[in-house]
């Protein structure tokens, strides 16, 4: 798609500025690359420097967070917080703790989830927080340290009004729980100001399941509406073995699909036989083990140290569950000589853009982490709605209510993509969507 001037002037105002944070880049010259006609069709958005405002976030909060380890030294790791758009609803997005974690992570997941959230018609802005903190290999009560040396710091500047954190990588339900207790002790006030609380104090039914649920939703919808098809009797390649990858594993067999893999940063394992849920669970949620011993325990099963192999198994669907680009070019030419008809995105940005261009340019139906992912934060608004009223919805209210957002999600991507680009074509209609309602709320509000 060719570039207007306006657009890439601040494509080279964005290298200028951000060239040394390669993952922000790539995120912001995705999404400007796709929503030229949309910015053409309003001079508005030049004269007010709309883009410009779009592309650096309100605030960024750099902290950091010292902690003692169980041998009683004492441990710093940096904690961050972006808080990147807030013109259509509190900053909304998770915290992610990892060793990769730093400024570039933070500020790419940060612009995806300020789109995501708009696409999902809830009142949402956009954040994104975290620490180069790893959980793996730690003991609860290092954990629990941790999180409430970070609350710490991050309590200052979130609230329910304000700024509303959630889990992402590394963050569960362990660590929510360990954040939100600082938070009341700290602020004396019990709030909904995190999401993906246990039930037990305001959680949501369904929150846990959303994000890999709210993704088959989305690819159902996918198969249904653009190819008269469906998840039924389809091989399916997920990678990853976290939150998003066990509960897409789920409802993809729930629809009647056979996931033939799992993965983790060590490796990756094939099942012909389809992936055995139990089992899966077994080793990742209930004892945080690693994906190898899936292939010891099944025998059907093959493991290999080579992750991104993954790709090289023969699937008619695709979907990336683990991190950001995890599919390179290469494996997106492997997965087309298989065969592959539909990859969506689990994972934020786990398509390179080389991966994309090898998938758009051979017809593969290609859903983008922002609309195919967005069922997480969606059920995170539900429970921010839930915390407001004081009362709680029942799993299959919450999950309809799901279902719904996600059809909507690929109901007005379609459409925005139909306006200003090909029918088919899922990643401008995402960006032109949830631009065009972010864009919307900005020029209302002034130049701010
Ligand atoms: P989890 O921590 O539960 O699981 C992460 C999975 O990805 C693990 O299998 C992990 O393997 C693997 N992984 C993580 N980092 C890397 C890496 N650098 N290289 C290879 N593999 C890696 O996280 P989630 O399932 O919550 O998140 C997965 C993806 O989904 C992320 O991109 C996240 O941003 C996105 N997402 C999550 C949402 C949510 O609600 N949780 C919502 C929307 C998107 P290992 O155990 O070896 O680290
Ligand atoms: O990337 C994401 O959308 C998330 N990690 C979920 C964010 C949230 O606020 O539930």
């Amino acid at each position: 798609m060719s570039k207007s001037p306006y657009i890439e002037s601040i494509l080279r105002q964005a290298e200028l500025r951000d060239g040394d944070k390669p993952e922000f880049l790539q995120a912001v010259t995705e999404v400007l690359s796709t929503i030229t006609p949309a910015v053409d069709a309003n001079p508005a958005f030049e004269q007010t420097g709309l883009l410009e405002r779009f592309i650096e976030p309100e605030r960024f909060v750099q902290f950091r967070v010292a902690w003692v380890d169980d041998e009683g030294r004492t441990r710093v790791n940096r904690g961050y917080r972006v808080q990147f758009n807030s013109a259509i609803g509190p900053y909304k997005g998770g915290l992610r703790f990892h060793p990769t974690v730093n400024e570039s992570i933070i500020k790419f997941l940060g612009f995806e989830q300020v789109l995501k959230n708009a696409l999902t018609g809830l009142p949402m802005g956009g954040g994104k927080g975290g620490s180069d903190f790893d959980p793996k290999g730690k003991s609860d009560a290092e954990v629990m340290r941790f999180c409430q040396a970070f609350m710490t710091e991050l309590q200052r500047h979130i609230g329910p009004d304000t700024d509303v954190p959630a889990g992402d990588i590394g963050v569960g339900g362990r660590e929510i729980g360990f954040l939100f207790g600082q938070y009341k002790r700290i602020r004396d006030e019990w709030s909904g100001v995190l999401t993906g609380k246990a039930l037990s104090y305001g959680g949501s039914l369904a929150r846990t399941e959303a994000t890999g649920y709210g993704l088959c939703y989305y690819t159902e919808e996918v198969l249904n509406k653009l190819r008269d098809d469906s998840f039924e009797g389809k091989t399916v390649a997920i990678s990853g073995s976290g939150n998003v990858a066990v509960f897409a594993t789920e409802k993809a067999q729930q629809l009647g699909a056979k996931v033939v893999t799992a993965s983790d940063s060590n490796g990756y394992v094939y099942d012909p036989n389809g992936i055995n849920l139990d089992i899966l669970k077994d080793i990742k949620v209930d004892h945080r083990g690693r994906i190898k011993e899936y292939a010891d325990r099944v025998s059907s099963a093959t493991y290999s140290d080579k992750r991104t192999d993954i790709w090289t198994v023969p699937a008619d669907i695709a979907l990336p569950c683990a991190t950001q680009n995890e599919l390179d070019g290469e494996s997106a030419k492997k997965l087309v000589e298989n065969g592959v008809k539909v990859v969506c995105e689990g994972a934020n940005m786990p398509s390179t853009p080389e991966a994309i261009d090898v998938f758009r340019s051979n017809g593969v139906l290609y859903g983008p982490g922002k609309a195919a992912n967005a069922g997480g934060v969606a059920v995170s608004g539900l429970e921010m709605s839930q915390n407001s009223y004081r009362l709680s919805w029942s799993f299959e209210e919450t999950d309809n209510r799901l279902k719904d957002i996600m059809k909507g999600i690929f109901a007005q991507s379609h459409d925005a993509a139909s306006r200003f680009s090909t029918p088919d074509d899922l990643m401008s209609g995402a960006n032109i969507a949830g631009f065009e309602k972010v864009a919307d709320a900005m020029l209302a509000q002034g130049v701010l």
